[in-house]
């Protein structure tokens, strides 16, 4: 077989197209993945993934693996059948060197927010190559190596022969374009955690990941599931270090047509519901008609058996989605074709026939298992009606708080010091643990804009207690009414009094403790106030330097020692010594060095909180606030890195 370049006419004409297509790529970058920061990064890799996933699931492959290498460049290599070597008719060029630079039609994210039904060999794979400052492609057909080196999407070797071989299979090889990526450096965990889910997803498949660079651990983490969804309940669980109500994961499968339909269930002690969605094995962060499928099915399963079985007496009101929720951990997952993702992030499903699939599929097959297993659905009706009956006790109790605080004249907690603008798109919360801090920050800040709330009294944790304990308790409470915007299903955001919600304590054990504490109840209570961007985290410098008349602050180590470095190398300020200032609290500061250092908008730092991937977040907090020892020690030392960056 010949893999020489046919150049003729036609060649060129089509190859002039093709480079103005990854161009195009190159061009607008977030149109074809996402976005050019961490996320469009990380999804190079699973473009990649993607289409040795496709050969997997087809039957021609039984290993895939993928390794970050030294320099920040990703390998990714499957023994399948190797892309196509000969020559395309349409095109006269090698089908690999198609697959690696025609840009297939749309792309993920244009396209009018359709993607591309997976299960298209090659899809993506010349948007990693337009993105990739080199890409390297070997093909192995059981008799010869062939390989392709790509430049910036366009090919600067031809397709040669290199050697060969009795294997068959596919190797890419690619370093991401420094010029379009905002920053170049994988993390291993995000990678790892969306390979774990695509090996959840796709039952059987087998994806090991390496991380080879300088400094880190190089252990293969080899990603094999058999059981599909019911390992990945199984396993969040397991994480999660819930206890569980019944030991077998609920598992419950259809087919329709081409779609088909996989839910996994498990119910678990917990308060919270954790209910993960894919589509075609994008995750659905935003649900969609299969998830709205689920949901219904479910409560009408659970109310019809109940009354059925006397469970839910005559008198009492049906249970609610959330009740039959309460606990639940689940994965649904759909596969179709010509999903429509819809959506502000295009990740809601809006195919309607996929519905009533699994509408249909969740109602019957769940009725039968609830029949069969009557030890099992008492337990977990048990759990329901709990729930039920805390809801109605937290409708009291919210009732009661409202009665009261039509009666008080100054419904604002007390210990608010307020701003004067009443225009909240302006103005800002510190809620600041401990008096003294409360008390350095209500006079150092710019009481126009700034409102402060100290907190005292216990905190509750919120990861064991239902939604009746908030009302009434007198750390969350103040913080409810200064918020002004009701919490769990009455929450109005356009009630809410101030745009930045910022936590301010200390950076010890205990502060990290509060700032938990608190991001739960937000994470639990006032989600949208997460997702919409409102929560901030303080940072407080941890050092001051003074040298001379200067004097600055570091937020970390690392600044300290560059400021240091600045200070030894001034020859204005060689005649004096360098005076480290270590702080161990906000009240080490008195109110003018709080304003300036971690209060003032021209000149502090703060984080702002993102829910990040739903999973990892629940994940997080109920391992974290949960009161089971063993999962938390571990997790706290396997996740350090992010517990930091959620927790500082
Ligand atoms: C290692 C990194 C990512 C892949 C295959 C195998 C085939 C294939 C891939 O075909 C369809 C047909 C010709 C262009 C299919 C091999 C049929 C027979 C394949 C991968 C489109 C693509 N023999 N393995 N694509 N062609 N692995 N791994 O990408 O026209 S992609």
């Amino acid at each position: 077989m010949s893999v020489e370049q046919h150049k003729d006419n036609g060649y060129e004409a089509e190859q002039i197209q093709v480079l103005e297509g990854l161009e195009a790529v190159r061009k607008r970058p977030g149109m074809y993945i996402g976005s050019t920061g961490p996320k469009g990064l990380h999804h190079l890799v699973y473009e990649i993934v993607d289409n040795a996933i496709d050969e997997a699931i087809a039957g021609y492959c039984s290993e895939i693996d993928v390794e970050i290498l030294e320099g920040e460049q990703i390998r990714v290599r499957d023994n399948g059948r190797g892309i196509p070597v000969g020559i395309q008719p349409k095109m006269g060029i090698p089908a690999v060197t198609v697959v690696f630079t025609v840009l297939h039609a749309g792309g993920k994210f244009g396209n009018g927010g359709y993607k591309i039904s997976s299960g298209l060999h090659g899809v993506g794979a010349s948007v990693v190559n337009a993105l990739s400052t080199w890409l390297e492609v070997e093909v192995r057909d059981g008799e010869k190596i062939y390989k392709q080196r790509f430049e910036r999407g366009k090919a600067v070797t031809e397709l040669e022969i290199i050697g060969e071989t009795k294997e068959t299979g596919t190797m890419v090889t690619f370093l991401a374009d420094p010029t379009v990526f905002e920053e170049t450096v994988y993390d291993f965990e995000t990678l790892q955690t969306r390979l774990r889910e695509q090996a959840f997803l796709n039952a059987g498949v087998c994806i090991n990941l390496t991380d080879l660079r300088k400094g880190k651990d190089h252990t293969t983490h080899r990603m094999h599931y058999e059981g599909g969804v019911a390992s990945f309940v199984e396993f969040i669980n397991k994480r999660k270090g819930a206890e569980v109500l019944h030991d077998q994961v609920i598992f419950l499968s259809a087919a329709e047509g081409s779609s088909t339909a996989e839910i996994a269930m498990q119910y678990t002690d917990s308060y919270n519901e954790l209910l993960l969605s894919f589509a075609n094995c994008v995750h659905t962060v935003e649900g969609g008609t299969h998830e709205m499928g689920f949901k219904n099915a479910l409560t009408r399963a659970f109310n019809d058996f109940g009354r059925k079985k006397g469970y839910i007496k005559e008198n009492m009101k049906n249970l609610s989605g959330e009740d039959v929720r309460e606990g639940l951990t689940a994965v649904v997952s759909v596969k179709l074709e010509d999903a429509q993702f819809e959506g502000q992030v295009k990740a809601k499903l809006g195919n309607t026939e996929i519905r009533g699939l699994v509408e249909n599929l969740v109602y019957a097959k769940l009725s039968d298992f609830f029949e069969e297993n009557p030890t099992i659905a008492r337990g977990i009706f048990e759990k329901a009606l709990g729930a039920a009956r805390a809801r109605e006790a937290a409708r009291k109790a919210r009732e009661m708080t409202r009665r009261k605080s039509a009666l008080e004249t100054a419904a604002l907690p007390g210990k608010l010091a307020d701003c004067s603008d009443r225009d909240s798109a302006n103005t800002e919360i510190y809620i600041v643990e401990g008096d003294s801090a409360g008390g350095s920050a209500k006079e150092g800040r710019d009481r126009r804009f700034q409102a402060i709330l100290p907190l005292w009294g216990k905190m509750l944790n919120v990861e064991k207690a239902r939604l009746d304990r908030v009302y009434g308790n007198d750390k969350l409470m103040p913080v409810v009414t200064a918020l002004g915007c009701g919490i769990g299903e009455e929450l109005d955001l356009s009630k809410l009094r101030y745009d930045r919600i910022i936590i301010m304590a200390d950076a010890d054990v205990d502060g990290s403790h509060i700032r938990t504490l608190l991001l739960t109840f937000f994470y639990r209570y006032m989600r949208p106030l997460v997702e919409e961007g409102h929560i901030y985290i303080a940072q407080p410098p941890l050092f001051k330097l003074t040298r001379g008349k200067k004097v600055r602050y570091a937020y970390t180590d690392k600044q300290r020692d560059e400021i240091m470095y600045e200070y030894d190398h001034d020859p204005e300020l060689s005649r004096y010594k360098t005076e480290i200032q270590r702080y161990k609290g906000l009240g080490e500061m008195d109110p003018h060095q709080l304003w300036e250092t971690t209060m003032d908008p021209a000149t502090r730092v703060m984080l702002r909180v993102e829910p990040g991937d739903a999973q990892r977040a629940d994940e997080t907090f109920t391992i974290l606030m949960g009161d089971k020892v063993g999962p938390r020690k571990e997790f706290i030392e396997q996740n350090a890195e992010f517990v930091q960056n959620l927790d500082i």
